[in-house]
């Protein structure tokens, strides 16, 4: 997979790239990110990449003109189409199918914004779909970008070791993962529970089901839909 990351502070993704499981995928070369600066595509001595909005009102918005030069020229790094996400508050929110969908594309292109956010004629002319990571508002859309390149790189094959798993990940059948354990099996006077110690995993997987059904019912009960509730 190839992701292409167009951003105005590429310096962020540094280092979350270059540690662990993400680090270790692209050594792997199961994917390649690539970061580029938008303002390197601005005409002016300024290098204007925001301007005042239209319509008045507080803050600036990003201009297209640079985006839209940043895009053409990152489009022809690769050979691949890409599939072509914005990062805003106002796209349908990232959940776990979503990141195994988007981990089945061959390459993604992830627009990262700053300011109030992005001229509409960059989502229009770009074809770019809106995603958001959730209903608050970040100082810009390179937090966002790196949530989806970190949920999706540990989908693709290889891209996680045995000692990290993904198939028994929370959402991975729609419910809360069951709460873990490991050694020691008395810590401050906490134990382990004694089924996980049993031995007989009929049982565990029992128990860790009703964990998993009982700590979504507490914790996200619009995880087990309306008549659930
Ligand atoms: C965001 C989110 C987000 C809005 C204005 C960047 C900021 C600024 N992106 N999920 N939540 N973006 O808050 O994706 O440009």
């Amino acid at each position: 997979m190839r992701i292409d990351i167009l951003t105005l502070f590429p310096e962020m993704f540094d280092s979350p790239l270059h540690h662990s499981i993400l680090h270790r995928a692209q050594e792997r070369g199961i994917v390649v990110v690539a970061v580029t600066n938008i303002r390197d595509f601005t005409t002016d001595k300024y290098r204007k990449v925001d301007d005042k909005p239209y319509g008045g009102g507080p803050g600036m918005v990003m201009m297209p003109g640079p985006v839209f030069d940043c895009f053409e020229h990152v489009e022809k790094l690769a050979p691949q189409r890409g599939r072509v996400i914005l990062l805003t508050p106002q796209g349908p929110r990232l959940d776990q199918a979503k990141a195994r969908e988007l981990a089945q594309e061959e390459r993604l292109i992830l627009l990262a914004g700053r300011y109030e956010g992005f001229d509409e004629r960059i989502r229009l002319g770009l074809d770019a779909e809106p995603i958001s990571i959730g209903d608050y508002v970040l100082n810009g859309g390179e937090l966002a970008a790196m949530v989806i390149v970190d949920s999706v790189v540990r989908l693709l094959p290889g891209a996680l070791g045995d000692e990290d798993s993904a198939q028994d990940d929370s959402f991975s059948d729609g419910l809360l993962e069951y709460p873990q354990y490991t050694r020691p099996e008395d810590f401050r006077g906490m134990k382990v529970p004694g089924i996980l110690l049993s031995g007989d995993h009929g049982k565990i997987a029992e128990w860790r089901r009703r964990q998993s059904l009982e700590r979504t019912a507490n914790w996200r009960p619009d995880l087990l839909g309306p008549d659930a509730r």
